[in-house]
């Protein structure tokens, strides 16, 4: 029988153990804190190399923020990485699952990782356990997938959000949705959290509530980011500059800014309102609003592409500088600006690529021809990365043409500018 006291005295001591399966971007920062604030913390993983990289209190995260404490909490093996393994499961008290829930080729959700989560517990005895999924997942999946599992446990929902790259928002101070599939889970939960986030917790009512609320966060991302995509194609036809229009729109309070660019990437934004479409779409209910937005979002690269072949001929050199899906982050995960090289091959325009933050392997094996920083006649700007303030020089002459996908420059370099929404002569 599951015992609630028994836990919530547990949690409160800081005796429980705390296992975390999955150690991405959401598990890590998060099984680390655990650690720093004094709970044994097993980190289960499927490869053997992030085992050993965690022994060594190596960061395999391009994340540098944590490497400091990742080495303590690994050192003094208050942090344990650990193959996922029935018993080690069973010696936990609280189980989290950060495990990554992409979508498959045909955008439908591709629940294989975390499914594969649940039939591992399926064979552990989860009697007294609370089980907290991180995941995002659609509403009613957190029931339906983990909730049907054999055992008297507690279960909670509270959804990451990270934001990789956001050197002001972390882990650690981002405030908590939380959801119980009953109360006991909820106030377990909602302790646990209490003892490690500095910005708190925000409970709900179920677990759905937890579950939409993230999927709301996200498609409203989502969704304005393609209503401003749409005002800067018609921008472009207007010559008016889109960069002008947001600055004054954001005067008025209840306008929150979003930008035009290349597309939207990453494995959130373009990724999780595939969830909630599947979920409409089960219940009969048109999303129109939504589905068209993807839709938007995903045209851009082609958008771009549309203005560099105006003023491509034949012959001329093209630099794509930047393929990663947004600024500093060193993640391709649906990443526009690789995308847009994508389209190029299939035009069979010679290219190169340069990324700064992706090394001329990694780029080779998607299939792309290196370039180095040297004067261009064309230099597309995939991806805005911090670098580009030193390298653009070396890319741009008089002559050459900037097609601008993330509206970097503020005044015009070269012979023009052609950014999203907006041109520089
Ligand atoms: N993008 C635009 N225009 C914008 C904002 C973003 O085109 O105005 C593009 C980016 O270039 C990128 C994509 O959209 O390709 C996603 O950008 P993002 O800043 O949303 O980056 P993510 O995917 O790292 O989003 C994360 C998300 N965190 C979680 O899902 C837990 C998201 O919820 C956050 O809203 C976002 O960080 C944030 O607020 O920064």
């Amino acid at each position: 029988m599951r015992n609630y006291n028994i836990l919530l005295q547990k949690i409160k001591t800081k005796k429980t153990k705390v296992g975390i399966i999955g150690l991405g971007y959401v598990g890590l920062p998060l099984a680390i804190i655990f650690a720093k604030k004094g709970f044994q913390v097993s980190g289960f993983v499927r490869s053997r190399k992030k085992v050993e990289d965690l022994e060594k209190g190596i960061n395999y995260l391009q994340d540098a923020s944590i490497d400091k404490d990742l080495k303590n909490v690994t050192k003094k093996k208050q942090l344990i990485a650990t193959l996922i393994d029935d018993s080690e499961l069973e010696r936990q008290d609280v189980l989290i699952i950060c495990v990554p829930t992409p979508v498959t080729e045909k955008k439908d959700p591709d629940l294989e990782p975390f499914k594969a989560v649940a039939r591992r517990l399926a064979s552990v005895d989860l009697t007294g356990k609370l089980i907290i999924n991180e995941s995002t997942v659609s509403p009613f999946m957190t029931r339906e997938i983990i909730g049907v599992l054999p055992g008297d446990y507690f279960l909670a929902v509270s959804p990451e959000r990270v934001d990789p790259g956001n050197k002001k928002r972390n882990t650690g101070n981002i405030p908590k949705v939380i959801g119980g599939i009953d109360k006991e889970s909820l106030l377990l939960a909602s302790t646990l959290y209490k003892l490690v986030l500095e910005d708190g917790i925000v409970v709900v009512k179920n677990l759905e509530i937890a579950e939409m609320a993230k999927m709301l966060e996200n498609t409203y991302r989502a969704v304005n980011i393609a209503l401003i995509n749409e005002f800067a194609r018609l921008a472009d036809v207007c010559n008016i500059d889109i960069l002008d229009v947001i600055k004054a729109a954001k005067t008025k309070w209840s306008f929150h800014a979003h930008y035009p660019g290349i597309g939207v990437g990453g494995h959130c934004i373009p990724v999780d309102p595939y969830y909630i479409l599947e979920l409409a779409q089960n219940r009969g209910v048109s999303m129109d609003v939504t589905r068209l937005g993807l839709k938007e979002n995903e045209k851009m690269p082609e958008y771009v592409l549309e203005k560099m072949l105006k003023h491509y001929k034949k012959g001329m050199s093209v630099l794509v500088y930047g393929i990663t899906y947004k600024k500093n982050v060193n993640d391709l995960r649906e990443s526009p600006a690789t995308h847009f090289c994508t389209l190029l091959k299939k035009k069979e325009i010679p290219f190169t690529v340069y990324d700064p933050l992706i090394p001329k392997k990694e780029i080779e094996e998607l299939g792309f021809t290196t370039g180095s920083l040297k004067n261009v006649e064309i230099l597309v700007v995939g991806t805005d990365h911090l670098a580009l303030e030193k390298d653009f020089n070396e890319m741009i002459t008089k002559d050459t043409i900037v097609i601008d996908g993330r509206n970097y420059f503020s005044t015009k370099k070269g012979k023009i500018v052609l950014g999203v929404g907006r041109t520089l002569k």
